[in-house]
């Protein structure tokens, strides 16, 4: 169902951004860079949580974190943003990736069953 949706929403997406960024003066979609890695979390809500911590920002394009995998798809202008910033902001939101850790006092404030079991 959810694999399906995306199959969906990705073209459509992109379709969109190419189509709106000829008309407007922001930077277009085109040189965005791509990463993949990561992020230790347990559920729906830690996918929230980790997507909403970069989705919306500047130089972030689109965040999608998968629950199943772990692993975090992120698009970015490489001008306004790197894959350290990306990290630390989500080790600012609790979460950790394997190059950085959230603070004990961020991660302790995620509801119960967001406490997922950290790396070493
Ligand atoms: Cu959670």
């Amino acid at each position: 169902m959810k694999k399906s949706m995306f199959k969906i929403v990705m073209p459509v997406f992109f379709g969109v951004s190419m189509l709106t960024s000829c008309g407007n003066a922001q930077e277009s979609n085109d040189s965005l860079t791509k990463a993949e890695f990561k992020v230790y979390g347990n559920c729906g809500m830690c996918e929230k949580t980790i997507e909403g911590s970069l989705n919306g920002q500047d130089g972030i394009g689109n965040a999608d974190w998968d629950k199943e995998t772990k692993m975090i798809t992120v698009t970015y202008d490489s001008e306004k943003m790197n894959e350290d910033k990306i990290k630390s902001k989500i080790a600012g939101a609790g979460y950790d990736t394997d190059s950085h850790r959230a603070d004990e006092s961020v991660y302790s404030e995620l509801p119960g069953c967001c406490q997922y079991d950290r790396p070493e």
